[in-house]
């Protein structure tokens, strides 16, 4: 039999996971934060699940967090600044052996997850799925894409994998999960943050070549120390192909700067810059794109973590 899909964090990539899970008539449980926020889930009739135009209402169990029910599969589905909160109020109810999946982009909220749960297992996830919120409970599928799932150090995959199958989430096993978080956070680094500085569109730093080419020597320098060499490879070629690719796209920091949300530059160049420092790199572009930044957050009085 299966376990209950327990789902934290009925957002953008939580809420696209739970509407598919369910439609797949596997057994799916939302946890929302508090009573409050349950009774706001009802009063909106459940998750509306938006795909290609069209309105799917989903009632979908719901629970709040300190439900005592314990959980044996969690999809932690929040952003990376809010993953080690939301694991410290869930601990309590997972139960030993639980598999917890993280859907958290960028690196370092994972590490401090797992050190939060060590009765847990804790499985690493990289996806280039595309959602996003038109309102609360409210997600709207707004790009194709491909999750990969991986344990550090590897471990053989887990039988619900046939389960995402079954529910059209394009998934796979990785071997080296570490090495697709690490590739996703270059390219991240080498766009994201110039978007943001040069106020464009991924597509106007082709204008920027120079400096994105720079970014790249440097980011191939600092995955190399940190022993994922494989994961350079072609790097600035992949940066060149994603920016025209999504020439027309503003990257996700940069939309979350013009809404005025925070951003998860902590886990992005703030962890490249961190763990650059730790093993005594010198990487001058990254550290003053990273200067730049958090001044141009400071500036807009966003968080500069
Ligand atoms: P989101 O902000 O849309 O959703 C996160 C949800 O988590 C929110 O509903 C928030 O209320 C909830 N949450 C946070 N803490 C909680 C708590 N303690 N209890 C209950 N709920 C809590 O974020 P998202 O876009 O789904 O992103 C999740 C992660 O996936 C991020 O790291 C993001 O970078 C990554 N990602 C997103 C996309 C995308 O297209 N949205 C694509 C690839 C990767
Ligand atoms: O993942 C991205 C984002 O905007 O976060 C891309 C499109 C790859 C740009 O870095």
């Amino acid at each position: 039999m299966t376990s209950t899909w327990h789902v934290l964090g009925s957002g953008s990539l939580g809420g696209l996971w739970a509407a598919r899970l369910a439609a797949a008539g596997l057994p799916v449980e939302l946890l929302l934060r508090d009573r409050q926020r349950l009774a706001e889930y009802r009063a909106a009739g459940g998750l509306t699940f938006e795909r290609d135009g069209h309105c799917r209402q989903l009632a979908l169990p719901a629970q709040p967090l300190d439900e005592p029910a314990p959980i044996r599969r969690l999809l932690l589905a929040s952003k990376a600044y809010d993953a080690a909160a939301a694991a410290r109020a869930l601990r309590p109810r997972l139960a030993p052996g639980a598999e917890v999946i993280l859907l958290q982009n960028g690196l370092g909220s994972q590490d401090a997850v797992a050190a939060l749960l060590p009765q847990a297992r804790c499985i690493f996830a990289s996806s280039t799925e595309g959602a996003f919120r038109r309102r609360d409970f409210h997600v709207v599928f707004a790009g194709s894409g491909h999750t990969w799932l991986g344990t550090a150090p590897p471990t053989p995959p887990p039988g619900w994998l046939g389960e995402l199958a079954q529910a059209g989430i394009p998934a796979s096993w990785s071997d080296d999960i570490l090495a697709r978080l690490w590739r996703k956070l270059a390219l991240n680094c080498a766009i994201n943050p110039l978007t943001v500085l040069h106020d464009c569109r991924n597509g106007g730093l082709q204008a920027h070549a120079v400096e994105v080419a720079a970014l790249c020597r440097e980011l191939v320098e600092l995955l190399t120390a940190c022993g994922q060499a494989a994961a350079t490879d072609g790097l600035q070629t992949e940066v060149e192909r994603v920016i025209a690719a999504t020439a027309a796209n503003y990257s996700s920091m940069y939309q979350d700067v013009a809404a005025g949300r925070r951003t998860e530059i902590a886990y992005l160049l703030g962890h490249a810059c961190r763990e650059a420092q730790r093993r005594g790199l010198e990487l001058p572009r990254l550290e003053d794109l990273a200067r730049r930044l958090r001044a141009h957050l400071a500036a807009r009085g966003l968080p500069q973590d």
